[in-house]
């Protein structure tokens, strides 16, 4: 075993018997109610899931671990000369609880490393979609078609004890993980730059140096890969991307199934496609202005003219969260420190100044402040990355860190089959009206 499959058998040796003694001794206590509300409303905020990775606070943001990201980003390691961390040292944070050393960071680094080769297949299959497919879909079956890989599958037909599943699951996670950047870069050079060819991994770059080494893009793209795939990574278990990968791998279908459904569930514009939106959005924005810059009276009018044609205003609100995302914060940090005159970013800033009390004003949206999303694309489009389609794949690579360290310990815990009970909309009106019931009975 490897330095970090040892921490983490270690780590679930010492957790296994939590989970026995809350199912014995505290299995029937109550820890919820659940509204009719609710219930038609996407199950909002019912506490219905376990994980240790991350908590979402809707005022504070996400924590990793109990970090917050200007921890997290602080408090990992970083390649020389890198002012963001390694991105495998969040893994290891991830599945321990612990901020790794350096060396132990490196010890990581060469294992991703050995497990970087993809299948001349892989490349097949995402040469066999024609051109203008979405970028997501091409990922999606790209993760798809590595299935045959599956330890974890493999040796289940082979008769896998139970309390083994996390070890195969461990490795398949690993090896996805190691692979997906190659692969999103690929598809990158595919579709944008086919005049430019396919680059081979360097041998001497961690995850984020040779995912920027791979697009083509030089210093600082790499830092900008690192805290994109980390702010990315993870945010608690209730959203579409986290749960579809949990509710898929309930079933034990591997990671490859799984993960390939959480690219699916991601690839939706109220959720990971937002990010495409928002550039989307601005440039229509840029367009209208015919490259005068926007007074306050201009942009509001824009705001209001996508409210009342019935869309949303993409970035903006969250199902849990209930300030500025710290997400968006720790991006926009970057943006004031890296590029403080890009034309674009400016357009993101000018609108934080005028959507959020017109989303008050308006009275619907919950959260009226920006998420992730808000700001993501406008750094990638900074350093050349203007093909908007693509952003979702890079919010992919990074979701799916957390994605699989949740199923890993999923399977470390036993955790079962997911299987909510669903019901009818005339039991529903029959639960809320005891009293013609009890009139009935009269
Ligand atoms: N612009 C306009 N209206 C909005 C809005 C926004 N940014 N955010 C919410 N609303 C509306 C909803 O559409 C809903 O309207 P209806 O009552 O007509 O259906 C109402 O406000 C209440 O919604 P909510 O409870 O505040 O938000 P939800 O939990 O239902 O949805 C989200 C959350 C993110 C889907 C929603 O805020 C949204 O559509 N935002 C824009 C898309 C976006 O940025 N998504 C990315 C989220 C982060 C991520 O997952 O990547």
């Amino acid at each position: 075993m490897n330095n970090l499959k040892e921490k983490l058998y270690q780590k679930i040796q010492e957790h296994r018997p939590r989970i026995t003694q809350l199912l014995e001794e505290h299995g029937d206590t109550v820890i919820d109610n659940v509204t009719v509300a609710q219930v038609i409303g996407g199950m909002r905020g019912i506490k219905s899931l376990v994980t240790d990775i991350s908590y979402l606070d809707p005022f504070e943001g996400i924590r990793y671990r109990g970090f917050t990201l200007p921890e997290v980003l602080a408090k990992l390691p970083k390649p020389d000369r890198a002012n963001m961390p390694f991105v495998e040292g969040l893994y290891y944070l991830l599945l321990t609880g612990e901020i790794p050393t350096k060396e132990e960071v490196e010890s990581l680094v060469v294992d991703f490393k050995n497990r970087r080769v993809v299948p001349r297949y892989v490349w097949d299959v995402i040469d066999a979609f024609p051109s203008n497919s979405h970028p997501m879909a091409i990922l999606s079956a790209a993760v798809m078609s590595l299935e045959r890989e599956s330890h974890f599958s493999s040796n289940y037909k082979n008769g896998i004890n139970k309390m083994d599943y996390w070890s195969t699951t461990y490795e398949d996670a690993t090896n996805l993980l190691a692979k997906m950047p190659l692969i999103g870069a690929y598809i990158y050079n595919k579709l944008y730059h086919p005049e430019k060819g396919h680059r081979y991994p360097d041998p001497s770059l961690d995850l984020g140096g040779n995912f920027a080494y791979m697009m083509g893009k030089d210093s600082p793209y790499d830092d900008v890969s690192r805290m994109y795939f980390i702010i990315h990574a993870d945010h608690e278990s209730g959203n579409v991307s986290a749960h579809t990968g949990h509710l898929v791998a309930s079933s034990l279908s591997d990671i490859y199934y799984a993960t390939s459904a959480m690219i699916n569930g991601l690839a939706g514009p109220l959720h990971g496609l937002a990010n495409q939106e928002v550039l989307r959005w601005l440039q229509g924005l840029m367009e209208q202005m015919k490259g005068e810059i926007p007074s306050e009276e201009d942009l509001k009018a824009y705001v209001w003219d996508t409210l009342n044609s019935g869309q949303v205003i993409p970035g903006y609100g969250h199902a849990v969260l209930r300030k500025t995302d710290p997400r968006y914060t720790v991006q926009r940090e970057f943006c004031l420190k890296n590029m403080p005159e890009d034309p674009l970013f400016k357009y993101v800033d000018a609108l934080y100044k005028v959507v959020p009390d017109i989303l008050r004003e308006q009275g619907k949206a919950k959260n009226p402040w920006p998420n992730v999303d808000a700001q993501s694309g406008v750094v990638q489009w900074h350093y050349g990355v203007t093909q908007y389609d693509f952003y979702t794949v890079l919010f992919a690579i990074g979701r799916s860190f957390g994605v699989l360290s949740n199923i890993i310990w999923d399977r470390a815990l036993g955790y079962p089959l997911e299987r909510p009970k669903s019901i009818t909309t005339e039991m529903l009106e029959k639960m809320v009206e005891p009293k013609n019931e009890l009139a009935s009975m009269t």
